[in-house]
């Protein structure tokens, strides 16, 4: 088992759109492995396998306030929408720093499949809800902050570049040979 980097914005790679998992196999169960860990040791309440730069429909979650009930989600689909939306705070580990009010359809229908292949459904709402939507939006290469005002996501754009420029300073004064 292995940390993985998570990609910090505005890191382009967090825009990739993942394709389907076709085979499960050792090499997507040793990945579930390291994005569980990373999750954790995060500590977030779930990762998708494109915060690490892999670009593969692949979810983990954690949404329990014990920290003990992993959920994986492999080619996960999100087939029914509640009409009624609720609005509630989110944060994003590649955002660190930086939560806001997004709001999202309050219940849905998801399939995917299990860490066997095998297919379910699940119905959920709440803060698993939101966590399913954050997490699936990372899928396509979305983030939260696409939900905010133009203003809002330049201010933000703005200030994170700042702070990537001022890590990759740091890194060449510490790294350089
Ligand atoms: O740890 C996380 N908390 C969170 C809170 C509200 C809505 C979504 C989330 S997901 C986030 C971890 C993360 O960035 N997953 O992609
Ligand atoms: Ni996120």
């Amino acid at each position: 088992m292995a940390k993985r980097e998570i990609l910090q914005y505005p890191d382009p790679r967090l825009r990739t759109p993942a394709k389907r998992v076709e085979v499960i196999d050792d090499r997507v169960r040793a990945l579930v492995e390291d994005m569980f860990e990373t999750m954790y040791d995060a500590p977030g309440i779930g990762l998708a396998a494109t915060q690490i730069d892999v670009h593969e429909r692949i979810v983990v979650m954690d949404v329990s306030e014990s920290g003990d009930e992993p959920q994986v989600l492999i080619n996960p689909e999100i087939i029914e929408r509640a009409q009624t939306c609720d609005i509630a705070e989110e944060g994003c580990l590649s955002i660190p720093g930086y939560a806001d009010n997004v709001e999202r359809p309050d219940a849905l229908l998801l399939r995917a499949q299990d860490i066997d292949g095998n297919e379910f459904e699940l119905r959920a709402e709440g803060l698993l809800a939101r966590c399913i939507q954050h997490e699936l939006d990372h899928l396509e290469g979305r983030l939260f902050i696409d939900y905010l005002s133009d203003l809002k996501r330049k201010r933000l754009r703005r200030r994170y570049e700042k702070t990537a420029r001022q890590r990759a300073e740091q890194t060449n004064r510490s790294g350089a040979v």
